[in-house]
This record gives C-alpha cells, structure tokens and sequence, in this order.
C-alpha cells in the first residue's frame, strides 16, 4: 500500500534560518520550495540531492500567519517534528482501503501539497500521537 516514508516535517519558526542552519551544519540541500495558502506554510523540501540516492526529505514548514496549524504547533509544543508523510501511488485508491480499515483521514478529498502532489492525513490523535500525511506525488 505504501512505497516509501517520503518526508518528515519539521515545524520551524523562521524558513530561512532553518534552511541555513541545515545547509551550514549537515550540509542538506535545498531541493524545493514554496508558499501553500491552503496549509498556512511558508516550506521547503530539503535533502541529499542525489540523484539516486535521494532517501526520506525533509520538509521544514514556518507558519504563514497565526491561524497557521504550524502556528499553533509552535505555540503548543515549541518547534519540532511535526508530521510524518508516508508515499502512496494512488492516494484515492489507499484512502478507500483505510477508510474501510476504520482509520478517519482529515479531509474528505485530497488537498494539493509541495510542488503538485495530492494530500491527506491521519489526526495525531487516531496515530499513536503522529500526525501522519499520506502523499500521492505529482509525475
Ligand atoms: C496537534 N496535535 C498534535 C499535532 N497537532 N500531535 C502531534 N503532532 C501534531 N502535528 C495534538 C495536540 O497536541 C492536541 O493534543 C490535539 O492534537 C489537538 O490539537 P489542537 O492544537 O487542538 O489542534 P487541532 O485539532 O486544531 O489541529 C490538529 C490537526 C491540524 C492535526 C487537525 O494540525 C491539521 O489540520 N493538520 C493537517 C494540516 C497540516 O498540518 N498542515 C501543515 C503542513 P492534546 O493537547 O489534546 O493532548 S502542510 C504540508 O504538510 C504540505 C503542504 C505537504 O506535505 O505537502
């Protein structure tokens, strides 16, 4: 059902700062970025860059404005990992098999998400405390 974790997100109070810090210390690249009205989130996706070799990215999202769910993550639990984002090929078809297996997803259909891809999630609160994203990419 699932083909891989593609990213963890991470909450950040500054996108900029994030991506330099990352970039400076670890040495991650900056492999995409941009701004999703929708989902309140200033946020890029970074990683080795590799090709090839590309595992599991990062997504660092910085809150929009104050009604941002990033906002109030911050203002919760400080900032930190926020979500986990698991790749599905055909998210319509995983969303029917996990509604039939009891499991309640956020939104009734597929929001957009970073760079054309189609979004939903799972509360944190049915998962075991992690907010679960289930990412269908765009070709
Ligand atoms: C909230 N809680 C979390 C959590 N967010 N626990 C773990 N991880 C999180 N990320 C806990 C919170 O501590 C509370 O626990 C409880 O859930 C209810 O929290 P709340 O503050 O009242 O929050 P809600 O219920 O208003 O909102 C939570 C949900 C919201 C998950 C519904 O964050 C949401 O809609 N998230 C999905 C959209 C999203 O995260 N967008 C930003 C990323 P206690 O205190 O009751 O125990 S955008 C993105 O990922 C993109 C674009 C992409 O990947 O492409």
């Amino acid at each position: 059902l699932f083909i891989c974790i593609d990213h963890v997100g991470i909450a950040v109070p500054d996108l900029d700062e994030a991506i330099a810090y990352h970039a400076e210390k670890f040495g991650w690249r900056e492999l995409h970025r941009e701004v999703n009205e929708e989902q309140g989130v200033a946020e890029a996706m970074i990683g080795t860059g590799e090709q090839g070799a590309e595992n599991a990215k990062i997504q660092l999202l910085a809150p929009l404005n104050e009604e941002s769910t990033i906002a109030k993550f911050i203002d919760k639990k400080g900032p930190g990992l926020q979500q986990l984002a698991y790749r599905v090929a055909d998210i319509d078809h995983v969303s029917e098999v996990l509604r039939s297996r009891g499991v309640r997803l956020l939104y009734p259909e597929p929001k957009r998400g970073t760079a054309g891809s189609r979004i939903n999630f799972v509360h944190p609160k049915d998962a075991g405390g992690v907010l679960l994203e289930i990412v269908e990419l765009a070709n």
